[in-house]
């Protein structure tokens, strides 16, 4: 797997012997950078990121942002040339990987209470096991919670995110099987009010992205309780079809920024550079593995690091 990035990277540099940034390696002096080298390691970046499964779209992006950085440059004597492109590439994915200054955290803490957040996504993703992952991760931040069980389509989802809310020590509220998910959403928001809660948590129900229905549901949801944030929940596994979801529900609901599930079972990794780059919204947590705490605030660092993690 990955030979035609393994070619571009070869060994990993010694610690102090590779440049920090690209700027700092690449200039106007040193080594020229040969173009047909270039090219060559362009072809095989576009290669290696195919092999990944990041879509066409966006490979062109971080190409072209690799070639400006390097083409007709020299790299500082100092270091050597495959470090500095080593460099400029994972700059590259990095850059597109991080879409604006987003911390699901500080958003939190500096908002007037309650928040409300609303999870979207097709059936299956993760969204109540995130929902839950991120109740008892804003528990263990000293924070209160009530959940609102607006899947009320499932059979069996309220039951589900029930027994979430038993073992997580927190409050779900709940209609009747086949009820009207925005009222249920209300008065979730409305017993947040009446105790001070911190953060309504709004679970939805999963179904094609294509059902207008579905997509009507959402859109209700948001305009009885105009969450504060709007989170889709797509599966890493998904590949393309995580992407066109995203742009889906971003066009007909809006999107604030993304979960990405089953990173674990994820093998390479390409999903998250996609869905980043095609939305232009931010990952804010990755979700990898089913225990509660099996969530992990988005890293693009981390994320480059095992996107190559095969290659280095
Ligand atoms: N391996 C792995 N499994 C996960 C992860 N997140 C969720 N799952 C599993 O995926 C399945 C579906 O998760 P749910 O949270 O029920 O998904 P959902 O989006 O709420 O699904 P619907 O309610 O049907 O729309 C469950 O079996 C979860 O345990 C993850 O990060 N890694
Ligand atoms: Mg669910």
């Amino acid at each position: 797997m990955f030979e035609s990035l393994k070619k571009i990277f070869g060994l990993k540099p010694k610690e102090g012997e590779a440049p920090q940034t690209v700027e700092e390696a690449v200039g106007d002096s040193g080594r020229k950078i040969n173009e047909s080298d270039l090219d060559e390691l362009l072809w095989n970046l576009e290669l290696g990121l195919m092999e990944a499964d990041v879509a066409l779209p966006v490979i062109e992006e971080i190409k072209t942002s690799v070639k400006a950085d390097l083409a007709g440059k020299r790299v500082d004597k100092k270091f050597k040339v495959e470090d500095a492109i080593r460099l400029a590439l994972r700059t590259a994915v990095e850059k597109t990987l991080n879409q604006g200054d987003f911390d699901f955290d500080v958003f939190i803490q500096k908002h007037e209470k309650p928040v409300v957040v609303m999870f979207v996504g097709i059936n299956g993703t993760g969204k109540t096991t995130a929902i839950a992952k991120l109740t008892n991760r804003l528990h263990k931040a000293g924070l209160t919670t009530v959940l609102s069980a607006s899947d009320t389509f499932r059979a069996g989802a309220i039951e589900q995110i029930s027994i979430h809310g038993d073992k997580l020590g927190t409050k779900v509220i709940k209609h009747q099987s086949g009820g009207d998910p925005a009222a249920v959403a209300y008065d979730a928001l409305e017993h947040a009010k009446a105790r001070k809660r911190d953060v309504v948590l709004v679970d939805t129900a999963g179904r094609m992205q294509t059902n207008s229905n579905l997509m009507d549901e959402m859109k209700k949801i948001k305009r009885v309780v105009k969450p504060h944030m709007t989170i889709f929940v797509g599966d890493s596994l998904a590949g393309n079809d995580a992407i066109e979801q995203a742009r889906t529900f971003d066009k007909e609901i809006g999107i604030d920024a993304v979960i990405l599930t089953k990173i674990d079972a994820d093998a390479k990794g390409g999903a998250a550079l996609s869905i980043a780059y095609t939305i232009k919204k931010p990952i804010a947590f990755l979700c990898t593995g089913q225990g509660y705490e099996d969530i992990i605030k988005f890293d693009a660092k981390w994320m480059v690091d095992r996107l190559f993690s095969d290659i280095e």
